[in-house]
């Protein structure tokens, strides 16, 4: 076992279920400027937490209404990350989805910019520091499973990242 383990397992702790979704076109990928709230000032997918009642699917898919005004028909699960920030008790488990087709035109809401970016122009430098690790295996239709702890919101402390043939 791993200390990167240890740090997940030898406490007691809650988590936050969140669920960006990421709307991939051929050679193309939109993003979603954060205007308020956790993460504001980056660029991500469309998500947030999952309420009582609905499943982490029907949560995305909610998001993705809410904040980006598109519906998709089907929606695929390609990643799950876990995230733990020094000093805070709360892990958020990020399940991160992808659709390849999509019903409606990207519109502005109070939340977030959409815009749509080439697949080599993904604007990092603007994302959450993880981004750069899965957003590639993302495109190629990989699927992931990880853990990272970071220090405050810019600096990754630890990593696991693997490819995995389920989630
Ligand atoms: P609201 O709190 O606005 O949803 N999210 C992250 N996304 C990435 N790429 N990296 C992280 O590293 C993230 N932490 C959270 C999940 C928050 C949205 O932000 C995503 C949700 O889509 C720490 O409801």
């Amino acid at each position: 076992m791993t200390s990167t383990d240890i740090n997940i397992t030898d406490r007691m702790r809650s988590s936050k279920l969140l669920t960006p979704v990421m709307v991939v076109q051929p050679g193309r990928v939109l993003l979603g400027m954060k205007k308020r709230g956790f993460g504001a000032g980056r660029w991500n997918g469309f998500g947030g937490k999952v309420q009582d009642g609905e499943t982490i699917e029907e949560a995305a898919r909610r998001e993705l209404l809410e904040e980006s005004g598109l519906t998709v028909d089907a929606l695929e699960k390609v990643g799950n990350i876990k995230f733990e920030f020094v000093g805070e008790t709360q892990l958020l488990d990020v399940h991160i989805f992808r659709a390849d087709s999509y019903n409606g035109e990207p519109t502005e809401t109070e939340e977030m910019r959409p815009q749509w970016f080439d697949w080599d122009k993904i604007p990092y430098s603007q994302m959450w520091p993880d981004d750069y690790m899965w957003c590639p295996m993302l495109l190629q239709k990989k699927k992931f499973s990880g853990y990272m702890l970071f220090q405050g919101h810019d600096v990754i402390l630890s990593h696991k990242l693997e490819e995995v043939d389920e989630l």
